[in-house]
């Protein structure tokens, strides 16, 4: 090579090298925030602070000013705390916390009768029960689309299923399950909210009688639950509701048909091994016995179909309970199978109600289901084999239309508008962004199902819950991570650690995913969640009249106004028809005699927004929070004499202190 041409390649090469120092320097350099409030620059306090760009982005997306309010509000389970929570989104306030399956002082939840009363409806017969492990919280739905009326949770350890009013964001209802104990498969509802599903979770004898283990495969059971919901009345409806009969799979997640599937459930399940443990006897412990076989069965279930046996008279009596037996469900079409890889996870309908998505925690991928294939199988009559228990399978492969390897330990996959799936990845602490393919579009004829992007969380995800991301129409723009650890996230407050909850920024279609903020939740293990825009709730400012009953939603017939107070004795019965109002209860004084049944009726005749009275009864363990308008009432026997102060619990007024009066009980 000549010198000129050596020359020349320099040259080149210099030019190249600042070309490259352009476009990156260039780039990364930022521009200087000029901003500055009450003297001091911004871009200041983000040096001392030593925060990065995209920390500095995060704060601008996550921050709401004084007095604005969130875009969405999400409700996430309160776990094992039995309650739920109520947080803002982008800025993850938490803005209540509602009493659910165990007794909440603030609220006044479970201490007064009309609230207990509620609780009481989930106690299994001779027992009470005071704590609940809240899994999955699903709102109302109309449409397909979350409709901001109602919230439905379930309890994991006992099986049961409580409503929500949103109007005021009070429980009014908790049923039993008759014949389980646990459940795991719900609540999710079908798109018009007709049914609530309760799926199962650990087989067991569905009458509740003893059955030994060795007898497993034939006196252990599984089960669906489908609780109808009256809308009007706000309540689940038992003798309307209905459960099948299921082989004694462990099922798992249930999520409802929509569109071209809506009249379907399906309900996916693990240990189709049967294994029963007793790693102390020389078996293999559950976690193995439970994942020998490389498939389990996804279960697709009719729902119309069984309605109609339902309501032809098909279901038997277990506990009381309408159940649909497991040979009627299968001589009549009602249930099928279709295997699903290795040990899995989660079940969710795609929007469009055609694909199913199920994860394998062992295994790196999700399994997506062509629904219209399916329901062809089953019409054609198309089945490889049948489970030992006489349910029909449907072949692997025809069922199934792609497989996306998404990442280590794929749990539960959530939608957006802009045909991008989102799968939580437990093993590997991360969420998988994928795109939804099958649709023929113009350009590239079918789109691709490919992974496109991944984003780190803050540990071990859980579920994962996107902006109205199980609608029909999804919303997208934040996803939520529901961490089951935060090992160093926070400041260390000992050896039992908050979950972390984590906002991640999904808004742009071609950006990659970004964190935004983490937010530490130190109330039990919450589950799932669901995030529902702001403005579809239409949550009361005040009860509607002085008097209300939040349990029947109607006038207390109890109720006082000013002026209507008084102490009326029967016998050995003593009611009180008290008033509370800024800064005084009428009466004040309020004696019996030892032995006296006190039945105490309190109700709150303000109108003014957030003018809550509280009502605390020492020794008695009462504590009331009487909302403006609100009636409630305590009931019990005083049987220690003495002197008792009562107070509001709520700081009113400036005159607070002196909101009190004493309970005197003559001996
Ligand atoms: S599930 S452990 Cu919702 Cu992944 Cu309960
Ligand atoms: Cu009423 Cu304090």
């Amino acid at each position: 090579m000549g010198t000129r041409n050596k020359h020349y390649l320099w040259l080149t090469a210099l030019a190249l090298v600042g070309l490259l120092w352009l476009l990156t320097c260039g780039k990364n350099e930022q521009k200087a925030v000029t901003v500055s409030v009450g003297g001091q620059e911004v871009n200041q306090v983000i040096q001392q602070r030593g925060l990065t760009a995209q920390d500095v982005y995060a704060a601008v997306k996550t921050y709401i000013p004084t007095g604005k309010h969130d875009e969405y509000i999400m409700f996430a389970s309160g776990g094992h705390s039995g309650q739920v929570l109520v947080i803002g989104v982008p800025s993850m306030r938490l803005l209540k916390v509602i009493g659910v399956f165990t007794p909440e002082p603030w609220q006044g939840w479970g201490f007064s009768k009309e609230t207990r009363e509620v609780l009481a409806g989930g106690n299994p017969p001779g027992k009470t029960l005071t704590w609940g492990d809240v899994h999955h919280p699903g709102l109302s739905e109309t449409g397909g689309d979350y409709d901001g009326q109602f919230l439905f949770v379930n309890d994991k350890a006992n099986s049961r299923v409580a409503v929500i009013d949103l109007r005021d964001f009070e429980t009014k209802q908790i049923v039993k399950n008759p014949i389980s104990l646990s459940d795991h498969g719900g609540t999710f509802v079908t798109p018009n909210t007709e049914y609530v599903i309760e799926g199962g979770q650990y087989a067991m004898p569905l009458n509740g009688q003893y059955a030994s283990l060795d007898q497993y495969k034939e006196k252990y059971r599984g089960m669906i639950t489908f609780w109808k919901f009256d809308r009007k009345k706000g309540r689940l409806v038992p003798g309307q509701s209905f459960a099948l009969e299921l082989p004694p799979y462990w099922q798992d997640l249930s999520d409802a048909g929509k569109q071209v599937s809506e009249g379907w459930v399906f309900l996916n399940s693990f240990n189709t091994e049967m294994a029963t443990g007793g790693v102390e006897s020389g078996n293999p412990p559950f976690e193995a016995g439970a994942s020998q076989r490389d498939m389990d069965y996804l279960h697709v279930i009719n729902l119309r179909k069984a309605e109609q046996l339902f309501k032809a008279g098909k279901t038997k009596k277990i506990n009381g309970f309408n159940v649909l037996p497991l040979d009627v469900l299968i001589k009549e079409g009602v249930l099928y199978f279709v295997p699903e890889p290795k040990s899995p996870h989660g079940i969710d309908v795609t929007p469009d109600g055609n694909y199913l998505v199920v994860s394998g925690k062992l295994d790196p991928h999700v399994t997506i289901y062509n629904f219209t294939k399916i329901k062809q199988a089953i019409e054609k009559g198309q089945f490889k084999e049948h489970d030992p228990y006489g349910v029909p399978i449907i072949d692997f492969d025809t069922a199934m239309e792609a497989q996306v390897e998404v990442g280590l330990g794929p749990l539960h996959t959530q939608f957006d508008p802009n045909g991008y799936a989102y799968t939580s990845l437990f093993l590997e602490s991360a969420v998988a962004r994928w795109t939804l393919g099958g649709q023929w579009t113009s350009k590239h004829g079918k789109e691709p199902w490919t992974l496109v992007d991944k984003v780190s969380v803050h540990y071990n995800i859980g579920h994962l819950a996107v902006a109205e991301g199980d609608n029909v129409h999804p919303d997208g723009k934040y996803l939520v991570a529901l961490n089951k650890w935060s090992i160093d996230r926070f400041a260390n407050v000992g050896p039992l650690l908050p979950q972390n909850f984590q906002l991640v920024d999904i808004a742009s279609k071609d950006q990659p995913m970004k964190l935004l903020y983490d937010m530490p939740i130190g109330i039990g293990e919450p589950h799932y969640a669901q995030i529902i825009k702001a403005d579809k709730i239409k949550a009361w400012e005040v009860y509607p009249e002085i008097g209300w009953d939040p349990s029947t939603q109607s006038k207390h017939p109890k109720a006082v106004q000013a002026g209507g107070e008084k102490i009326v004795r029967r016998g050995k019965t003593v009611e009180v028809f008290m008033t509370a109002v800024r800064s005084h209860y009428t009466p004040e004084h309020v004696e019996v005699k030892k032995g006296d049944r006190v039945i105490w009726h309190i109700t709150n005749i303000e109108r003014a927004r957030d003018a809550t009275h509280g009502f605390a009864l020492p020794y008695y363990n009462f504590n009331l929070s009487i909302e403006p308008g609100e009636t409630q009432t305590i009931e019990f026997v005083a049987d220690r004499a003495g002197v008792y102060p009562f107070y509001c619990t709520e700081f009113c007024s400036a005159l607070h202190l002196e909101m009190a009066g004493y309970f005197l009980v003559k001996p």
